[in-house]
């Protein structure tokens, strides 16, 4: 039988974290003949929850579950991993300040990165959820020098997926019509959700684009404040569509995407649609041979040109923050 796959999922107690275990050990992830064995990692604190969700999975009895180990430190839970979820990140509370943020994030994702750099798989491929994620996975690249930066990923598929959904709903057709959309810049309220390229049923959406009342009022705003408005209903924030747009990422990244269609993701530019080099950005993304490509040559009108601008400004800000703090 082939040899597990070695998955690391860190804020493994968490609620994201629980509605992403069950479907990785499903085999959904990777497929249904590719056996898993789960590195969970928590802090200290959450090493009880994450060994009570461990007997969960265990009574599960997933046939393709090939071990569950719990750890609480980056060093033992990124040892030979093939794959690693960056999930648990500091949450912002009251009264913090942007600074502070990213402070206490750089204390978790650079002793991860170097982790990472230290002892993961030479295929290792990381993705991180954490917010804020596009800085966060920035973070973690520039403490693994060692390993290729296009390894480091951040996630902005829950975005693309709330897009998709929010143009088939408009379109009056089902979401599997939809395609080509893109999602522009920061895992974050300035990210640009682009429907210039996309597809309703293989023609131009120009039903949408050009109703341009939906597109800046409606559907911009409700792609990038979903989940303030997940919280709002839920009383807790976005967990099983983060996760479900998590195994989305990585499958596809492992796999493929579909012929005729891309998707997003923040990867590291190179330079691209005027985002500058090394930015971790969210991109028209196609996955080839196990590796990400931005998608060449899309015409950017003004209308974009503006938006994709303003997120990738943010973006600048707060690399631009983490360098002048030392935290890459
Ligand atoms: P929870 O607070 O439920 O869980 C986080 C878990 O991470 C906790 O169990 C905590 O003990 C653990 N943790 C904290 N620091 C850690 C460290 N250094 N090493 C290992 N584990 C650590 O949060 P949850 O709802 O699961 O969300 C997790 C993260 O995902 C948050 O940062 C959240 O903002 C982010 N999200 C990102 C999304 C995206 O699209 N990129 C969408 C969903 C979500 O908001």
């Amino acid at each position: 039988s082939p040899t597990p796959v070695n998955v690391t999922v860190t804020g493994a107690a968490g609620q994201i974290g629980y509605a992403l275990l069950f479907r990785i050990a499903s085999g959904q992830l990777l497929g249904p003949d590719v056996p898993v064995r789960l590195r969970l990692l928590e802090i200290p604190q959450g090493v009880k929850a994450a060994e009570g969700t461990a007997m969960e999975l265990e009574d599960c009895a997933f046939p393709l579950l090939a071990g569950i180990d719990i750890f609480d430190n980056p060093t033992d839970g990124f040892a030979g991993t093939n794959i690693g979820l960056l999930v648990g990140a500091r949450p912002r509370t009251k009264g913090m300040e942007r600074g502070d943020l990213l402070e206490a994030n750089g204390g978790i994702f650079g002793p991860q990165g170097a982790a990472i750099n230290a002892g993961a798989a030479d295929d290792v491929r990381i993705l991180v959820v954490g917010n804020p994620a596009n800085t966060n996975a920035l973070i973690a690249a520039s403490h693994a020098p060692d390993v290729p930066s296009d390894r480091f990923t951040a996630m902005t598929r829950l975005d693309h997926n709330r897009a998709l959904s929010q143009a088939a709903t408009k379109a009056g057709v089902p979401v599997s019509q939809v395609r080509r959309l893109t999602i522009w810049g920061n895992h974050s309220a300035t990210q640009y959700p682009d429907l210039f390229h996309a597809e309703i049923d293989g023609a131009p959406a120009t039903a949408l684009t050009d109703d341009s009342t939906w597109l800046t009022d409606d559907f911009i705003p409700t792609v990038a404040t979903r989940g303030a408005a997940i919280i709002e209903a839920r009383g807790a924030s976005s967990a099983a569509s983060a996760a479900n747009a998590a195994v989305d990422h990585v499958r596809d990244w492992v796999h493929g995407t579909p012929k005729g269609d891309w998707t997003s993701a923040g990867i590291v530019s190179d330079g691209s649609y005027g985002v500058p080099e090394g930015l971790v950005s969210s991109f028209p993304v196609v996955s080839r041979d196990g590796r990400w490509e931005i998608v060449q040559g899309l015409e950017v009108g003004d209308f974009s040109r503006e938006r994709i601008d303003a997120s990738v400004k943010e973006l600048v800000e707060e690399r631009d923050a983490v360098r002048s703090l030392g935290l890459i």
